[in-house]
Protein backbone atom coordinates (compact mmCIF):
# COMPACT_ATOMS: atom_id res chain seq x y z
CA UNK A 1 0.00 0.00 0.00
CA UNK A 2 1.52 3.43 -0.97
CA UNK A 3 0.77 6.62 0.90
CA UNK A 4 0.05 9.90 0.16
CA UNK A 5 3.43 10.81 0.77
CA UNK A 6 4.83 8.66 -1.93
CA UNK A 7 1.95 8.62 -4.45
CA UNK A 8 3.09 12.74 -4.56
CA UNK A 9 6.92 11.63 -4.78
CA UNK A 10 5.54 9.48 -7.53
CA UNK A 11 3.91 11.90 -9.65
CA UNK A 12 6.70 14.24 -9.41
CA UNK A 13 9.42 11.93 -10.91
CA UNK A 14 7.15 10.94 -13.39
CA UNK A 15 6.53 14.93 -14.25
CA UNK A 16 10.06 15.32 -14.27
CA UNK A 17 11.00 12.08 -16.83
CA UNK A 18 8.23 13.76 -18.80
CA UNK A 19 9.58 17.53 -18.77
CA UNK A 20 13.14 15.91 -19.78
CA UNK A 21 11.80 13.73 -22.56
CA UNK A 22 9.97 16.90 -23.80
CA UNK A 23 12.88 18.72 -24.15
CA UNK A 24 14.94 16.40 -25.76
CA UNK A 25 14.81 15.75 -29.21
CA UNK A 26 17.10 13.51 -29.40
CA UNK A 27 15.51 11.24 -26.63
CA UNK A 28 12.09 11.10 -28.87
CA UNK A 29 14.10 10.20 -31.92
CA UNK A 30 13.65 12.79 -33.87
CA UNK A 31 16.20 14.47 -35.86
CA UNK A 32 17.97 17.71 -34.73
CA UNK A 33 17.80 20.86 -36.74
CA UNK A 34 20.59 21.00 -39.12
CA UNK A 35 22.79 23.87 -37.88
CA UNK A 36 23.94 26.60 -40.64
CA UNK A 37 26.74 28.58 -40.54
CA UNK A 38 27.41 32.20 -42.46
CA UNK A 39 29.55 34.95 -41.78
CA UNK A 40 28.21 38.12 -42.99
CA UNK A 41 31.47 40.33 -43.52
CA UNK A 42 32.83 43.40 -43.46
CA UNK A 43 33.62 43.21 -46.83
CA UNK A 44 29.91 43.24 -47.37
CA UNK A 45 30.10 39.69 -48.69
CA UNK A 46 28.33 36.48 -46.81
CA UNK A 47 30.89 33.69 -46.71
CA UNK A 48 30.06 30.10 -45.38
CA UNK A 49 33.57 27.36 -44.92
CA UNK A 50 34.82 25.75 -47.48
CA UNK A 51 32.68 27.47 -50.05
CA UNK A 52 33.87 30.22 -52.95
CA UNK A 53 30.42 31.06 -53.65
CA UNK A 54 28.17 30.41 -50.90
CA UNK A 55 24.87 28.64 -51.11
CA UNK A 56 22.36 27.35 -48.89
CA UNK A 57 20.62 24.08 -50.37
CA UNK A 58 17.65 23.20 -48.54
CA UNK A 59 14.82 20.45 -48.32
CA UNK A 60 11.25 21.76 -49.08
CA UNK A 61 9.94 22.50 -45.42
CA UNK A 62 13.42 21.53 -43.90
CA UNK A 63 14.07 22.91 -40.50
CA UNK A 64 16.81 24.76 -40.33
CA UNK A 65 19.08 26.72 -37.43
CA UNK A 66 21.37 29.64 -39.18
CA UNK A 67 24.42 30.69 -36.61
CA UNK A 68 24.78 34.00 -38.30
CA UNK A 69 28.04 36.07 -37.33
CA UNK A 70 28.36 39.72 -38.41
CA UNK A 71 30.99 41.95 -38.78
CA UNK A 72 30.61 45.30 -39.40
CA UNK A 73 30.88 46.71 -42.81
CA UNK A 74 30.99 50.87 -43.07
CA UNK A 75 27.99 52.19 -42.44
CA UNK A 76 24.57 50.91 -40.11
CA UNK A 77 21.29 51.24 -39.36
CA UNK A 78 20.09 53.48 -36.93
CA UNK A 79 18.57 50.90 -35.02
CA UNK A 80 22.23 49.12 -34.53
CA UNK A 81 21.59 46.54 -37.31
CA UNK A 82 24.88 45.99 -39.20
CA UNK A 83 23.54 43.54 -41.93
CA UNK A 84 20.37 42.08 -43.16
CA UNK A 85 19.44 39.02 -44.49
CA UNK A 86 16.20 38.46 -46.08
CA UNK A 87 15.21 35.48 -47.67
CA UNK A 88 13.41 36.58 -51.37
CA UNK A 89 11.61 34.26 -54.30
CA UNK A 90 14.27 34.48 -57.09
CA UNK A 91 11.44 34.57 -60.01
CA UNK A 92 9.06 37.48 -58.41
CA UNK A 93 11.17 39.00 -55.96
CA UNK A 94 8.53 37.91 -53.41
CA UNK A 95 9.76 37.57 -49.81
CA UNK A 96 9.91 34.69 -47.97
CA UNK A 97 7.71 34.69 -44.80
CA UNK A 98 9.86 35.36 -41.28
CA UNK A 99 12.87 35.45 -43.20
CA UNK A 100 13.28 38.99 -42.68
CA UNK A 101 16.87 39.18 -39.98
CA UNK A 102 18.99 42.18 -39.10
CA UNK A 103 22.00 41.12 -37.70
CA UNK A 104 23.92 42.55 -35.14
CA UNK A 105 27.23 42.60 -34.64
CA UNK A 106 28.38 39.12 -33.04
CA UNK A 107 27.09 35.87 -33.74
CA UNK A 108 23.27 35.00 -33.82
CA UNK A 109 21.05 31.61 -33.79
CA UNK A 110 17.59 31.65 -35.61
CA UNK A 111 15.39 29.19 -36.55
CA UNK A 112 13.87 29.01 -39.59
CA UNK A 113 11.69 26.45 -41.59
CA UNK A 114 12.70 26.21 -45.45
CA UNK A 115 10.23 26.86 -47.76
CA UNK A 116 8.04 23.73 -48.98
CA UNK A 117 7.91 25.43 -52.86
CA UNK A 118 11.19 23.63 -54.37
CA UNK A 119 13.35 26.18 -56.82
CA UNK A 120 15.71 28.93 -56.67
CA UNK A 121 15.51 31.85 -53.77
CA UNK A 122 18.21 34.72 -53.00
CA UNK A 123 19.24 35.79 -50.19
CA UNK A 124 20.28 39.50 -49.74
CA UNK A 125 21.43 42.12 -47.45
CA UNK A 126 18.96 44.36 -46.70
CA UNK A 127 20.94 47.04 -44.37
CA UNK A 128 23.08 49.77 -46.74
CA UNK A 129 26.26 48.46 -45.07
CA UNK A 130 28.95 49.52 -47.77
CA UNK A 131 29.11 50.90 -51.26
CA UNK A 132 29.47 47.33 -52.03
CA UNK A 133 26.16 46.47 -50.31
CA UNK A 134 24.54 45.90 -53.79
CA UNK A 135 26.97 42.55 -54.24
CA UNK A 136 25.87 41.46 -51.11
CA UNK A 137 23.83 38.33 -51.49
CA UNK A 138 23.85 34.30 -52.13
CA UNK A 139 21.77 31.73 -53.56
CA UNK A 140 19.24 29.42 -51.92
CA UNK A 141 18.08 26.57 -53.65
CA UNK A 142 14.85 24.43 -52.11
CA UNK A 143 15.78 20.87 -53.99
CA UNK A 144 12.84 18.65 -55.11
CU1 LIG B 1 25.41 44.00 -45.69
Amino acid sequence: MINQKDRLKLLLWVGAAFALWCSSPSLRGQSQRRIIEILADRDSRYKMAGQKHPEIIAKPGEELTLRITARKAQTHNRDGSIHGFMLLRAKDRKPVDGWDLLLRPGTQEFNLTAPVEPGEYLIECTVICSPDHDQMNMRFVVEP
